[in-house]
């Protein structure tokens, strides 16, 4: 373990450390950011008055919308001077939402994402090849100061370049590789165009985050490189990478409570819910000083899991996240999330693992068509195996989903690689 003391500490010894800093962190943005202040005043909260950790609930929520109205630097707890590093969000749309670290957060970032990295079983004897983008990205930066905290030595590829990435993961014996679980996928099949065998590289360790992925395939991941493939979570407005981690158990990513406390809320009413029930993500940060955020709703769904980890670790875990609230499919009444999609997918035979969800509009019906791409062209001369092979997911696609869905199966290589993120949802209504 990392840090021996925090990771396996008692619940009644995190819970008095959280409340001590989760006291400060009110106090401090009650102090330093009008907009906080105003919006404490407004529930009648004063920083002395939070006396326990259940006064959590009475503090309002923050919201993306709350960063993108102070844009860029108007919710910083910390003066400009003190600010070291400014990351931004990767949204698409609009303004982004900006991310100030003081030197203390630049710290503690690399202390959780140095946790994260040693619980999926790396270390100082590593190499490890980070294909994130660097940028404002916070993918990159972060892991990267994990990793050369832990003593690893580190390459700092950026995304892109595939034949070089695979180039350098041969020549430099890269044993841990750091991208998207998609971009790591897409390098599985170049690995295998560029005649390399898994058995010609060292690697050993994937460190995937960034987005969701499946059981499937994690295994898939597994399989193709000969590796043991963790998960990792966070976003850029909390810290970016080192919310939580998975360990070599993979069940569940253990939370760095220290610095996060979790929440699980029903995101149409705001009412908190119980452990174990699914719900949207809330996290407070209570050691940040540059921007130090309140109840902030991730929009992440997933559920916590109190239990103490077969791994000795103490810390709460959180489930795969199951979509993102604002990604979830409202199709003819039903919801559907991508991940849904893909477990349906994945591991069916002759299809590779990439796929598109298109969603139109036909007169006043919406019309959901799953492109999935075939692995060869072995059966593309055969019309009887091609039509059986798109009933079957016809049919699995209905059992999971409870609608029906059209098929469309495309030629092998013709959905777009991402080197980042990948894109599935295409809702054109
Ligand atoms: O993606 C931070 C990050 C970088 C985490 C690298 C892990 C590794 P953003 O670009 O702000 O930050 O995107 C945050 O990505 O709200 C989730 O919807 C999604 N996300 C991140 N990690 C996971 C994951 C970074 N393990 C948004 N599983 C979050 C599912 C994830 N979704």
């Amino acid at each position: 373990m990392w840090n021996r003391e925090v990771e396996t500490m008692r619940r009644r010894d995190m819970d008095a450390l959280q409340l001590e800093r989760l006291q400060r962190t009110v106090k401090r943005v009650y102090d330093t950011v009008p907009f906080y202040r105003a919006r404490l005043d407004g529930a009648g909260i004063t920083p002395d008055g939070v006396k326990s950790l259940n006064d959590l609930r009475r503090i309002p929520f923050t919201v993306k919308d709350d960063l993108r109205d102070h844009y860029p630097f108007g919710l910083f707890a910390a003066p400009m001077r003190e600010i070291v590093r400014i990351h931004a969000s990767s949204g698409t749309t609009g303004k982004p939402t900006t991310v100030g670290y003081t030197r203390a957060d630049l710290d503690m970032w690399s202390e959780c994402v140095a946790r994260l990295v040693t619980m999926a079983g790396g270390g100082a004897d590593d190499i490890a090849q980070i294909a994130f983008g660097y940028g404002l990205f916070t993918g990159a930066f972060g892991l990267h100061g994990g990793l050369e905290k832990i003593g690893a030595s580190v390459i700092p590829m950026s995304s892109g370049n595939t034949e070089k990435q695979i180039m350098i993961m041969r020549d430099f014996m890269s044993t841990i590789l750091v991208s998207t679980p998609s971009y790591a996928m897409y390098m599985s099949e170049a690995l295998e165009e560029q005649g390399v065998k898994k058995s010609d590289l060292k690697l050993r360790i994937g460190l995937f985050g960034a987005e969701g992925s499946t059981e499937e395939m994690r295994r898939q991941l597994e399989h193709r490189w000969g590796i043991t493939a963790t998960e990792n979570y966070g976003m850029s407005e909390l810290v970016g990478p080192g919310v939580s981690g998975e360990c070599t158990r993979k069940t569940g990513m253990h939370i760095n409570e220290d610095c996060f406390i979790p929440e699980i809320i029903n995101p149409e009413t705001g009412e908190t819910l119980e452990y174990g029930q699914t719900g949207e993500l809330v996290i407070t940060t209570v050691l940040k000083e540059g921007i130090p955020l309140l109840r902030y709703r991730t929009k992440d769904i997933t559920r916590l899991i109190p239990e103490p980890c077969a791994c000795g670790r103490t810390t709460m875990r959180m489930a795969k996240i199951q979509g993102r609230s604002d990604d979830m499919l409202i199709i003819r009444g039903v919801n559907v999330f991508p991940s849904q999609v893909e477990s349906v997918l994945l591991g069916m035979a002759h299809i590779s693992p990439h796929y598109q969800l298109v969603v139109s509009k036909s007169g006043y019906t919406d019309v959901l068509e799953v492109v999935v791409e075939l692995e060869d062209d072995a059966l593309l001369d055969s019309f009887g195996q091609l039509e059986t092979l798109e009933k079957s997911i016809k049919h699995k696609l209905h059992v999971v989903l409870g609608l029906d869905a059209q098929v469309r199966l495309a030629e092998p290589k013709t959905i777009e690689r991402s080197t980042g993120k990948a894109k599935r949802v295409i809702d054109l209504r």
